[in-house]
């Protein structure tokens, strides 16, 4: 009976424990909706992801300074390199982000930066440094370049159970302005996951309880 009442004990305290898992990587779309990232305007905490997912035809992430829009930052940075593509991207640039300083951004295409292919993950929270006025300098910026190499972050796959924005308090305000289709694609993705985690710790349980059975 003590077994399987704390068996039960230990299977209602698994929600919570799922909860958790997918925490801190955010997404952020390149292109979906013409030259654009969404959300443009991102914070995230310190040690969090985010993913850039591409969509076509071509687009690149690069950080810039506040001061020079559409030019690679001159010392650290990121460069994705270019995702030409005719569909969403199978890959991702996954950036891991260490601290709360602001992080401006611009996509490499030439002329998408002076579009205002252009964005912030942590702005500062007050001041005058803000995403319009980053958009309004990269509009009147000369040219655009890129660095030479792919660097800063990492190429691969998407994370699954992506709950890009449910986490944390700070980034639930900048959810709300990404499209409904985005969030119904996280949320299946999410309970799917949650359900496999589920069924394989159910199974771990059913072991668990027979080994405690046979200690008796
Ligand atoms: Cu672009």
């Amino acid at each position: 009976m003590m077994n399987f009442l704390s068996t039960a004990l230990l299977f209602s305290s698994l929600p919570l424990i799922h909860a958790q898992s997918g925490n801190g990587v955010h997404t952020i779309d390149v292109g979906e909706d013409g030259l654009s990232f969404n959300p443009a305007s991102l914070t995230v905490a310190p040690g969090d992801k985010v993913e850039f997912h591409f969509y076509p035809p071509d687009h690149s992430v690069v950080q810039a300074s506040f001061a020079n829009p559409c030019q690679p930052i001159s010392s650290g940075g990121f460069f994705s390199g270019f995702f030409k593509t005719t569909e969403e991207s199978k890959t991702v640039f996954t950036l891991t982000v260490n601290n709360t300083d602001p992080i401006w951004y611009y996509c490499g295409v030439q002329g998408h930066c002076q579009a205002g292919m252009v964005g912030v993950i942590n702005p500062p929270s007050s001041g005058q440094d803000t995403l319009d006025s980053f958009k309004s300098a990269a509009a009147k910026a000369k040219d655009t370049t890129v660095p030479a190499n792919v660097f800063g972050g990492v190429v691969g796959n998407a994370s699954s159970g992506n709950t890009s924005s449910t986490t944390t308090g700070t980034a639930t305000s900048t959810a709300t302005s990404s499209p409904s289709k985005t969030s119904a694609t996280t949320a299946t993705t999410t309970n799917a996951a949650n359900t496999m985690h589920t069924a394989g710790d159910v199974g771990a349980l059913m072991l668990l309880g027979l080994f405690s059975w046979l200690m008796m």
